[in-house]
């Protein structure tokens, strides 16, 4: 596994972060965001989860070590957890973050608007759950709307490579939306890329980086080797003048969970989970999702 290379150098030259987006198909950002918000998230987050009796109450400071039996996405007790984490504002305030924004803009190069779907993500330790929830994808397959999307996501706290984190294919946004072997459990299809492959990059993250990817990158993640869950938040932003597909306007999780009239009731505003009226709205296209996909062995 190589190290992610870090760009921190390149952020007063737009011209040199295009030239690295378009070199590796991410960038990444050590220690960029500041940490006092993220950790502030990952708490609240972990206030929820531990009213939900989720995770053992005597997990060491910021960590989590999930109860038995299994939290499994998708089941009963993650669909409780889910309504809980995405009415929560801060959340959805956070996507609008002067530093995240001001980056993504950047990257973009025209105003900006991120996805209403915002991703948190609780990974089990492989003890508890053997199969990655999510497989080796691309994004685009399911964002839809723009290729020209792009992912930021980011670890709520450490997280070691044992851990978990997300590993990336460098270079991979090159060549179009690729075959998948299947959708997958979450949906949004399997790449064949054998582990061993010399592209695949991660890094043991500190609280505060951030990884932006295209949405033609592949990348997966690791396997978590610790007691412990891994907690990170994966938001999604385009330029305006893009179509947006009408499921990036959805809670995640939408229609299994309520809507925004329901999750936002208890908001200072809504503007965090709302587009330009400007915008094209695109439907979601099932054949794209589902396009080339090669037998099943
Ligand atoms: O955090 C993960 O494990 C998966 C994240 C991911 O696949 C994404 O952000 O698209």
């Amino acid at each position: 596994m190589n190290p992610l290379k870090d760009d921190n150098q390149y952020l007063d030259d737009p011209a040199m972060l295009t030239k690295r987006m378009q070199e590796k198909g991410y960038l990444y950002l050590r220690e960029y965001l500041n940490k006092e918000k993220v950790i502030f998230l990952r708490d609240k987050l972990l206030k929820t989860l531990k009213t939900l009796k989720w995770v053992d109450p005597a997990s060491p400071e910021g960590f989590a070590i999930p109860l038995l039996p299994i939290r499994t996405f998708r089941s009963p007790e993650y669909d409780q957890a889910i309504p809980l984490i995405q009415s929560m504002e801060d959340l959805h305030r956070f996507a609008y973050d002067e530093k995240l924004t001001s980056l993504m803009h950047k990257v973009i190069g025209f105003p900006i608007v991120c996805h209403a779907t915002r991703v948190v993500r609780m990974i089990n330790p492989v003890s508890l759950e053997k199969e990655s929830t999510v497989d080796i994808h691309q994004d685009y397959r399911y964002v839809q709307g723009t290729p020209s999307t792009y992912t930021a996501w980011f670890p709520l706290g450490d997280c070691p490579q044992e851990m978990g984190g997300l590993r990336i294919l460098e270079g991979s946004h090159n060549q179009g939306v690729r075959p998948v072997l299947g959708l997958g459990k979450s949906k949004c299809g399997i790449v064949d890329i054998p582990n061993d492959h010399s592209d695949w990059a991660s890094i043991s993250y500190k609280v505060g980086d951030v990884l932006v990817f295209h949405s033609y990158t592949i990348h997966g993640p690791l396997p978590n080797l610790t007691k412990f869950l891994r907690f990170s938040a994966d938001f999604r932003y385009q330029s305006v003048h893009d179509p947006i597909c009408e499921r990036a306007l959805r809670p995640f999780c939408y229609p299994d969970i309520a809507d925004w009239d329901v999750l936002a009731k208890d908001w200072t505003t809504t503007q965090w989970v709302q587009i330009p009226e400007s915008m094209k709205i695109v439907p979601y296209d099932q054949v794209i999702q589902n396009e080339n996909l090669e037998q099943l062995i």
